[in-house]
């Protein structure tokens, strides 16, 4: 394939989204709170106090966002479901008022020619089961495949891409080890419990899966490669180290049946015995991995830190977004690349990729993103180089379709191709958007334009 080829006619051009972070309403229609709504209406855990209360108000406005999808030329869109609007006690008796909400999306979508990608958790456990331990619990692997059912029983119909879990790596780091995710736990005993119920989750939805769903169903992964910053043994080692916490920690269970031998020295004492039949049930069959990739990380190892952050961050300090991530798109090549490589051929997604930036609407109302049209731009060819490079890749999402309410950070930091006005909830897609529904209409052709990407 030459540097100007288009990408596969069937390419999914998508936008990803989660549900706390855009729906609003979160307690609307009888759905029972999540752990999310708690943690972020308890005081000094999000940025001014910001809550997912309104977030995009996408629960009322969906139709109007699925227009501008298709606006934009999307032909694919990744979304999540609140498990406690569906189940608000997380278990038992189904909402159904929570379930219409997501037939009448998924229906809006499919009348637009918009191919759904349905996630079934992104962070926002029922608080009714986090009260009962949450995913230290080891039932919750059945509670997570009793809601995964009702979904599979309504959707399966229309829905032909399921994801079960997405970026397991950030609910356990940030919720159960570091504290700054909900549920808010910071417990080096805790972290590995909770990630092997959480892969157990996964594969017990995905057995419950094969025996009634006709459809795909994959696993979604935050990945980010590791680079030693020299030769050196010590900074090598702690490259190895890195990568097999981040990288290799949720992927080699599910597709080599057993954690990587590193992690038993990370994590010392906390590290526990797990069931050896458990390994058996996690590696599941996939039909497909999603990847969500942001930035890289330039390991140097650091004496006088604890293991797991041994090897922490010393970036060039080149282009970074705001989050101070550094733009680093030849990393996104080489991941999908190492993936395809260790885990054998399969069909793999980007499910998540963009920058947060802040550039407010000028005098005329319209907004102009250079960084993260470039941002784009550059991740695309990226993307297009693993391609050409023999990777299965069937799709690109960008991370967001809005601007949304970023976690811990509230709404102060802007990942959308649209710009939300919090206050009257206009849209206005940005530059970006523009571009990348040219980017889309060409099928990929626009990449390679002179003025591609907005570098003047
Ligand atoms: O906003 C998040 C998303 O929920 C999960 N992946 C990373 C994004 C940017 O931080």
């Amino acid at each position: 394939m030459s540097a100007s080829l288009p990408f596969p006619a069937d390419f999914l051009w998508g936008a990803a989204t989660s549900a706390y972070q855009i729906e609003g309403s979160p307690l609307a229609d009888g759905a029972g709170p999540s752990i999310w709504h708690e943690f972020a209406h308890t005081p000094g855990r999000t940025r001014d106090g910001d809550t997912g209360d309104m977030a995009c108000d996408h629960y009322r406005r969906y139709r109007d966002d699925v227009a501008l999808m298709r606006e934009l030329g999307l032909n694919a869109y990744r979304f999540s479901v609140s498990w406690s609007r569906l189940l608000p006690e997380g278990r038992g008796c189904v909402n159904p008022r929570g379930l219409g909400f997501y037939e009448r999306l998924v229906d809006a979508l499919l009348e637009h020619g918009i191919q759904p990608m349905a996630t079934l958790y992104h962070w926002d456990l029922p608080a009714a089961l986090d009260r009962l331990g949450g995913w230290l619990n080891p039932d919750s692997a059945h509670w997570f495949a009793e809601y995964a059912q009702v979904l599979f029983r309504a959707l399966d119909d229309r829905v032909k891409l399921w994801v079960t879990l997405n970026e397991p790596w950030v609910v356990v780091d940030g919720g159960y080890l570091h504290g700054v995710l909900a549920p808010g736990q910071r417990n080096p005993f805790a972290a590995p419990v909770a990630a092997h119920h959480l892969l157990r989750a996964h594969a017990t939805a995905v057995q419950a899966y094969r025996a009634e769903g006709r459809q795909r169903i994959g696993l979604v992964v935050n990945l980010e490669p590791k680079y030693p910053a020299t030769e050196t043994v010590a900074d090598l080692n702690a490259t190895m180290r890195a990568d097999a916490y981040w990288n290799r920690y949720y992927l080699d269970p599910v597709f080599l049946g057993g954690y990587p031998p590193e992690l038993p020295e990370i994590f010392g004492a906390a590290w526990p015995t797990f069931p050896e039949p458990d390994f058996e049930l996690i590696r599941q069959p996939l039909d497909f991995l999603g990847i969500n990739y942001y930035s890289r990380q330039v390991v140097r190892h650091d004496v006088d830190d604890w293991p797991l952050n041994a090897g922490r961050v010393r970036q060039a300090r080149q282009t970074h977004t705001g989050l101070d991530w550094e733009v680093y798109p030849q990393g996104l090549t080489d991941i999908l690349e190492w993936v395809a490589s260790r885990y054998g051929p399969l069909p793999l997604y980007v499910t998540e990729n963009g920058a947060a930036f802040y550039d407010p609407p000028q005098a005329d109302g319209a907004v102009d993103d250079p960084l993260r049209r470039r941002y784009l731009r550059d991740h695309l060819r990226a993307a297009r180089a693993a391609l050409r490079n023999g990777v299965d890749l069937r799709g690109y999402f960008a991370w967001s379709l809005l601007d949304n309410f970023e976690w811990a950070h509230g709404y102060s930091q802007r990942f959308g191709l649209v710009h939300v006005d919090y206050a009257t909830q206009r849209r206005t897609p940005k530059a970006s958007a523009r571009f990348y529904a040219d980017v889309i209409r060409g099928g990929g052709g626009a990449l390679d334009a002179e003025d591609a990407g907005g570098d003047g």
